[in-house]
């Protein structure tokens, strides 16, 4: 390590902080999409309806510019051009997702699609092509509308759903893809798709919904582990995990002992609420979290908690099933006081917390949430680092959004001010962090946000029936970067309007 600081150690800035520029030996970098958002072809070669198609159809109002995945980048298509691209980056890995409905047309096993097979067969032989590791999702939100119809992620019979298709894919491409996620944010699944109608299915019921999901999620995520882990890895030898998501909290003030302890609240409401579970030796949820729910629940008048427990077999069941740590990070919020938001629904996880939030930090993106604040990295990491156990950490997003400028100078002065915070606390809090994921590629299709926020190395034109994918500046940043293993110090990269270097 002494020797690697050394190395590391490239300038200081006037400030006086370490300025680290170089990535330690063995540190690998990737791009990640996920299908629903890229792929396109919803309704051919059996694929069949997903939660997303079903929400764009029937209610496109809901989308901000009407756009849906019906074409999207037309990856189906298109994913020979799409891992040139990435030869041109020079990635060490794509981490792409599986539809689960295009592999499982009714979501169960009694069919499965052979064109689905086909599809990604072809995807995996032209990464190995290149030499381009594979890093694949099981689940990235676009649940087959069948299994929905079934109460989806409400259901409890979705553990044995979840675990079925998983046990599909393991056996059909485990002897190439060597490194799995289970599931994509559990958070934006339950929360945002069942607490609220953020996300499709949008089933909004508030504070009730949000924690069967979490329940069944959690038991799904964990029996795919096991079956991994049991059946496949002996011979397979790859690598599993789940990738959580954060917006990290901080209080407005920092010396406010009150906002300071409800920061910590809601962190362990926002990501200790699945990483809890996995990643502590305690297992279950964050115990604050069980007594916030509890107490509300009863001032609802419930008779119980609107939060089940997990009991001792699915503690333990639950537990360390994960090789790494996957965090998926793109910003900070505030915790302003204690009470109930004033944009909590009731009875809401929001609610629940107890903290008035607010998003208002960091220079602007195009995602209203989304504000740059490096520092909140940092102080993620490290608190993840204390929080569970030093587990080694994969960044499985990280990623900035703009209108779809081919100059993107606010997207490489994002990466490179984010890049440097994961540095510093690589070097300088000895965080394990393994390896870093750009989100994405490619401009894809945004969720309920459609193509207005544009997240893309690449910039797509959904006008185009060819869906011509144009390299924007910060493909060049990033090729450079990976060549480098280090932050590019290039004058091409320096907004000449006014990026001043030296406060980055
Ligand atoms: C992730 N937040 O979603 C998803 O995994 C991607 O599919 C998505 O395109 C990307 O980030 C950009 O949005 C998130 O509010 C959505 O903190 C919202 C948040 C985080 C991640």
């Amino acid at each position: 390590m002494a020797t690697a600081i050394i190395i590391a150690l490239l300038a200081i800035t006037h400030s006086g902080i370490a300025h680290y520029t170089k990535f330690p030996e063995g540190f690998t970098f990737g791009v990640a999409t996920a299908s629903h958002q890229i792929e396109g072809a919803w309704n051919v070669s059996g694929k069949s309806e997903n939660v997303w198609d079903r929400l764009t159809h029937s209610r496109p109002w809901m989308i901000a510019d009407g756009t849906n995945g019906d074409i999207a980048c037309d990856s189906y298509n298109k994913y020979q051009e799409d891992v040139d691209h990435l030869a041109y980056l020079g990635v060490d890995f794509y981490r792409f997702s599986l539809s689960w409905a295009r592999i499982l047309p009714t979501g169960r096993v009694d069919h499965v699609n052979p064109d689905g097979i086909r599809y990604y067969n072809a995807l995996l032989d032209a990464l190995a092509e290149k030499n381009i590791e594979p890093l694949v999702t099981l689940f990235h939100w676009d649940l087959p509308q069948s299994l929905q119809d079934l109460g989806g992620w409400a259901n409890p019979k979705m553990i044995d759903y979840f675990r079925d298709y998983s046990d599909v894919c393991f056996r059909e491409f485990g002897d190439r893809i060597k490194s799995w996620i289970t599931i994509n944010e559990p958070y934006e699944i339950c929360e945002d798709a069942y607490g609220d109608d953020k996300k499709a299915p949008a089933i909004d019921s508030h504070g009730v919904g949000n924690y069967l999901c979490s329940d069944n999620l959690l038991k799904a995520h964990a029996e795919v582990y096991h079956l991994y882990n049991d059946t496949y890895r002996p011979q397979q030898n790859g690598r599993i995990m789940i990738s959580i998501n954060s917006i990290w909290y901080e209080p407005s003030d920092p010396e406010d002992a009150e906002q300071v302890a409800l920061a910590e609240v809601a962190n362990q409401f926002k990501f200790g609420w699945f990483a809890h579970p996995i990643f502590t030796e305690e297992g279950g949820y964050p115990a604050v979290m069980v007594e916030n729910v509890a107490q509300q629940s009863q001032a609802e008048g419930l008779p119980k908690s609107r939060l089940e427990q997990f009991d001792d077999y699915w503690i333990e069941r639950i537990k360390g099933t994960s090789d790494f740590l996957g965090i998926n990070h793109y910003t900070t919020h505030l915790v302003t006081g204690p009470g109930v938001d004033p944009i909590a629904k009731s009875p809401s996880w929001l609610k629940d917390i107890g903290a008035v939030t607010t998003m208002n930090v960091g220079g602007d993106s195009a995602s209203e949430w989304l504000r740059v604040v490096p520092t909140g990295f940092a102080n993620l990491l490290r608190w993840c680092k204390s929080s569970y156990n030093d587990a080694p950490i994969y960044i499985t997003e990280n990623g900035f959004s703009d209108r779809g400028d081919l100059d993107d100078y606010g997207r490489i002065q994002y990466l490179n001010d984010y890049l440097s915070a994961l540095l510093h606390v690589i070097y300088e809090d000895d965080v394990k962090v393994l390896g870093y994921t750009l989100w994405t590629l490619m401009d894809n299709f945004e969720w309920r946000a459609g193509f207005s926020e544009r997240f893309g190395l690449y910039y797509v034109d959904i006008t185009d029936p060819e869906r011509l994918r144009t390299p924007k500046l910060s493909a060049d940043y990033y090729k450079q970067l990976i060549a480098a293993r280090e932050l590019p110090e290039d004058d091409r990269f320096k907004n000449p309007a006014h990026i001043d270097r030296s406060e980055l």
